[in-house]
């Protein structure tokens, strides 16, 4: 398959036939794109750092940091301008390729947005990609955020339409996807995905998975996070998911969206090795690396390494991830030249 068949019409029940096949058929479905794509023992690392922490007036049922949420959060607030740079070293020295900064707001503001345009900035400078996420942007938001040379923009779906009202009720599904169609417009990549495990059935995982394949043009990067069940959120003690399901929505999302980067994200500390394994044969090729994510645990750097020899699975360098952007650039023209002429 190369981009020119990428589909941009899934239904709904394409999408559950996927999800319903035998475990074997859809793994041997997944990694087959995969491989068309990929190069299949490449996996791109990117390092978090939470730059504002807590007392956010949203209130997402699974987050440690909303501020209607009764957890034992350290607030902090926002890093200055050498804590970054000093994170980003170590992140660049231990192998990430890309550095993401999160930050616990609704929306920045003019004045704290100017701040983290000094953060894009000083990480850029240093030869790694940028990534920042921090909540609903306004049009010239995107537009400085483009400016300052950012490379992707997070910012997630979380769940289907349908379930989305039991997570989240300060903003609505329709005010994410202006977001990202703002970050999209500005020409700034796109990385939005989900979590899983919020008590949601197949039907929204595939419903959320139809949303993101049928946007204009498929996110770059699309994070597949399982739910880290914090203490003192609503959504602390809800049942665990099969992790069987994880799997499959891996597998589903690499099949609808074979070009993209596909990020076992959150949720990794409480996965066994053999099913990280099972997750990057279905197609992840992405991982948050270091020891912490935004305000929860990572495996540590040390353990990756050692699964990742286990697995003679390989870290993305830089280069190589240049050469594959360059790459997806000449199959994008070859796909303009077969629409347009
Ligand atoms: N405040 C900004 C926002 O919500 O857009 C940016 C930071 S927010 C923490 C980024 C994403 O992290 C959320 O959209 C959600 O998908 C994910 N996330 C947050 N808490 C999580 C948890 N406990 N488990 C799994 N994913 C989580
Ligand atoms: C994403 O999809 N997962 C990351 C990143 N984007 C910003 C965040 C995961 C947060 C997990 C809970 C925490 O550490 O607070
Ligand atoms: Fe705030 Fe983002 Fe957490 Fe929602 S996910 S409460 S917007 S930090």
């Amino acid at each position: 398959m190369n981009e020119a068949k990428t589909k941009h019409d899934w239904s709904l029940d394409e999408i559950e036939a996927l999800f319903n096949l035998p475990f074997n058929d859809l793994m041997f479905q997944a990694q087959t794109v995969h491989r068309q794509q990929f190069d299949p023992n490449k996996v791109q690392v990117s390092t978090l750092l939470s730059v504002k922490t807590g007392a956010c007036s949203e209130d997402c049922g699974y987050c440690s940091q909303s501020a209607k949420n009764a957890t034992d959060l350290e607030k902090e607030k926002l890093l200055p301008l050498d804590e970054v740079k000093r994170a980003a070293t170590d992140a660049k020295e231990k192998g990430a390729t890309r550095f993401c900064m999160g930050a616990a707001w609704r929306n920045p503001t003019d004045k704290n947005l100017e701040r983290v345009v000094e953060m894009i900035r000083a990480v850029h400078d240093m030869g790694m990609e940028t990534c920042v996420t921090l909540g609903m942007l306004t049009e010239s938001q995107a537009q400085s955020l483009k400016d300052a040379g950012l490379d992707y923009y997070n910012h997630n779906l979380d769940t289907s339409p349908e379930f989305y009202g039991n997570v989240v009720t300060t903003r609505t599904y329709q005010d994410r996807l202006d977001t990202l169609a703002r970050v999209r417009d500005r020409g700034i990549n796109v990385c939005s995905g989900g979590i899983l495990g919020m008590g949601e059935s197949r039907r929204d995982r595939a419903s959320m998975l139809r949303e993101l394949s049928n946007l204009p043009k498929h996110p770059e990067s699309v994070p597949i996070n399982m739910l880290v069940q914090v203490e003192g959120t609503p959504l602390y003690g809800v049942e665990e998911l099969d992790p069987f399901e994880f799997i499959r929505t891996i597998a589903v999302t690499r099949i609808l969206m074979p070009q993209s980067y596909v990020r076992l994200s959150a949720g990794r500390t409480e996965m066994s090795d053999e099913m990280q394994a099972l997750c990057f044969m279905a197609g992840a090729n992405s991982m948050f690396y270091g020891e912490r994510l935004l305000t929860t645990e990572n495996p540590n750097a040390d353990a990756d390494r050692q699964l990742f020899d286990r697995l003679g699975l390989n870290f993305e360098t830089s280069q190589e991830l240049q050469a594959t952007e360059k790459e997806c650039d000449s199959k994008k023209k070859v796909r303009m030249e077969i629409e347009f002429g």
